[in-house]
């Protein structure tokens, strides 16, 4: 299987996050990346190669124009206010407040596109997220008549990030974007999997209307893990997107036994569904080390969730999301690639 990487995530290095009231080094960090990248020339995964540039369009055909056109700007407006620490987004518009009024100064527009205190910029922010996007863009063109799956090795990752919110560690969404560019290139239907331990927000907020792409989400129960306020499994899509969205919420500490069975429900139903590709938001953080998740997933399980994935047949693209057991991350996750290509 190919890789696409970019070595630029680098830049993104340094910021801070909240957890338990204070304020940490992040655990989105460069590491995370590296060991993955390792791992691909110790198994022999594939080539890797660094991705091409691309305009900003498939960004605006999910997210909104003038989040867009925020996100390279929020370091240099940061800095012209005359601040060179990592921001930190902490006021935002929630119910009662005004929404629809964008506000001028840097700190307010930091909360009034960020849902959490998760998307910290540093100089080199934008640039990495930047390769990030191109890396998914670059892999998601690898997939064609010929290659049935690419790898695109993102960082930043991209699920929580909606249509016009960051949050989460994540700035654009790389999964709805190539999937929005798979419909644009002329598939009629594309399956998005989550199989990160957090609820993918960002993308069900973007298809949840729509039933030309069917988000299936396998995550912990947001009434105790976070994003919290999405993910419950009554959110079944609305319009013409009813039925199209699929949640498989779960306690803290499931096993890959529960798990595994949700993953075939999903599996199945996307079978049904017959989508042209498959877009697998990877995040491998539900491994039982993993420093911040709950979910009891072993080393020996991801092999497996490939074997399950390349059972469908279909086109897959798979695009990096969470999973912050540093150590181990590279096997996890290039564990289910190996797994896939076995199958
Ligand atoms: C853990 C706080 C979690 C955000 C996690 C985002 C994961 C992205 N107590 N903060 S995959
Ligand atoms: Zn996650």
């Amino acid at each position: 299987m190919q890789t696409i990487f970019s070595e630029r995530h680098e830049g993104h290095a340094g910021q801070l996050e909240l957890i338990s009231g204070q304020l940490v080094p992040g655990f989105e960090k460069p590491e995370r990346a590296r060991f993955i990248r390792a791992r691909i020339d110790a198994v022999g995964l594939g080539p890797v190669s660094a991705p091409e540039t691309h305009s900003l369009d498939a960004a605006r055909r999910v997210h909104r124009d003038d989040f867009v056109d925020f996100l390279p700007q929020a370091w240099p407006m940061w800095e012209a206010s005359g601040r060179t620490n990592p921001t930190v987004p902490f006021a935002f518009p929630i119910r009662g407040l005004r929404a629809d009024k964008r506000p001028t100064s840097i700190d307010a527009l930091l909360g009034y596109y960020g849902f959490d205190a998760g998307v910290s910029f540093v100089k080199g922010t934008w640039d990495a997220v930047k390769s990030s996007y191109d890396t998914a863009l670059t892999a998601a063109s690898l997939i064609d008549g010929n290659t049935r799956s690419a790898f695109a090795l993102c960082r930043p990752p991209g699920h929580h990030a909606g249509s016009a919110f960051m949050g989460g560690y994540c700035y654009l969404n790389n999964a709805a974007i190539v999937a929005q560019r798979y419909r644009d290139q002329g598939a009629a239907r594309v399956a998005i999997l989550d199989v990160d331990y957090h609820h993918g927000n960002g993308t069900q907020e973007i298809f949840y209307h729509r039933g030309d792409v069917a988000v299936f989400n396998l995550h912990a129960d947001p009434n105790e893990e976070y994003p919290y306020f999405l993910g419950h499994a009554d959110e079944r899509g609305a319009g013409e997107g009813e039925g199209f969205n699929h949640n498989y919420p779960m306690p803290a500490g499931t096993p890959f036994a529960i798990w595994s069975e949700a993953l075939d429900d999903a599996c199945r139903k996307i079978a049904d569904y017959a989508p042209d590709v498959v877009v697998v938001s990877l995040g491998v953080d539900t491994f039982e080390k993993d420093p911040i998740s709950e979910f009891k997933l072993t080393t020996a399980d991801y092999p497996k969730i490939g074997a399950r994935i390349a059972q469908l047949g279909l086109p897959t693209l798979f695009v990096m999301e969470g999973g912050y057991a540093v150590e181990e991350i590279g096997v996890n996750a290039v564990g289910v690639l190996t797994g896939f290509e076995g199958a």
